[in-house]
């Protein structure tokens, strides 16, 4: 199913050359033994139309992944960030808010005046261009942008497999929204569909679960962690072992929609641990991805150890 969806439908542009630049990625962080994390974010569009003018998207905005990007970074991981183009990037994603304009000042009374940060967001600028620069530096945060399901899915084959040579050491934190629903590209129009045939009804098929091959033939050494959404607590902990026990991956990060950013659960064949952040936690900015990637480290670390004794 998984094999015949990629076969069928488009492939991203300079997809080779993207597969090159995560090869040499993993290459050059292997050389320093490095563990390396692929962080999926986002959401994925499905395209009604060929020539594309409408599309079904969903919620999500790419928090989850890119501040768990930076949580990964900041636990001696290089990240390799395959997020949907225009959700929230890591470092950026602290002054998203902002319309950057509005961050600079010059000196009115000097026609040659150079730009300035406004002192109110010195600090913060200070701090996350710290970070970011310490990163660009240490080369250890690859950024690759995807944005329909197919882009999607292409890429996770192709980053799935290069991690491959890595064995335990790599990670999987697949945190994207991806689509469960798709018009595949025999069924789909060419040209913008025309309001004036009247009502619109479309069929959808079901995306094929890439868990499945990803666990089985692309990477089957690595540490993988899947996310599991609902709006419904009473079956977000058995759909969580359902999906285990037929991928027979490592974990489950299992959150609700409404409190994603409050609480999650990691949830393995035989444990379920509760994340939680206090009211006080929030307040003080603390975020609840940087205990969920403290807790994958040392998960990802004893699953490392283990290979080495058996
Ligand atoms: O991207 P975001 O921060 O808005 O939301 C994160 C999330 C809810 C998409 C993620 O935590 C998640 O559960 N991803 C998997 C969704 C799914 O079940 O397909």
């Amino acid at each position: 199913m998984a094999a015949k969806f990629l076969r069928q439908s488009s492939v991203p542009d300079k997809l080779e050359e993207k597969r090159s630049a995560v090869l040499d990625f993993i290459e050059h962080q292997k050389g320093l033994d490095r563990k390396v994390v692929l962080v999926t974010s986002g959401g994925t569009t499905v395209p009604l139309e060929s020539k594309t003018v409408r599309f079904i998207d969903n919620f999500s905005v790419g928090s989850r992944g890119a501040s768990s990007t930076e949580y990964f970074l900041k636990e001696g991981y290089a990240v390799i960030f395959l997020h949907r183009n225009r959700s929230l990037k890591p470092f950026l994603r602290h002054f998203s808010g902002y319309n950057f304009l509005d961050l600079l000042q010059l000196d009115n009374d000097n026609p040659n005046s150079d730009v300035k940060v406004k002192p109110e967001y010195q600090e913060r600028l200070v701090c996350v261009l710290r970070d970011y620069q310490q990163v660009q530096k240490e080369g250890t945060l690859l950024m690759v942008e995807f944005q329909t399901l197919s882009d999607y899915l292409h890429l996770l084959q192709v980053c799935s497999t290069c991690l491959q040579s890595l064995g335990r050491s790599a990670m999987l934190y697949l945190a994207a929204a991806v689509a469960d629903f798709y018009i595949p590209k025999d069924q789909m129009p060419e040209h913008k569909i025309q309001s004036s045939d009247g009502p619109l009804q479309l069929s959808l098929q079901l995306v094929p679960k890439m868990l499945e091959p990803l666990v089985k033939e692309w990477v089957p050494q690595a540490y993988v962690v899947s996310f599991k959404l609902e709006t419904n607590k009473d079956i977000l902990v058995s759909k969580s072992l359902q999906a285990l026990e037929k991928y027979q991956h490592q974990l489950v990060v299992a959150n609700l929609l409404d409190t994603r950013k409050k609480e999650v659960k990691l949830v393995t064949r035989d444990t379920c641990l509760d994340i939680t952040m206090t009211t006080h936690e929030l307040s003080q900015g603390q975020e609840i991805e940087e205990k969920i990637v403290k807790e994958l480290k040392s998960l990802h670390s004893a699953f490392c150890s283990h290979d080495e004794q058996t």
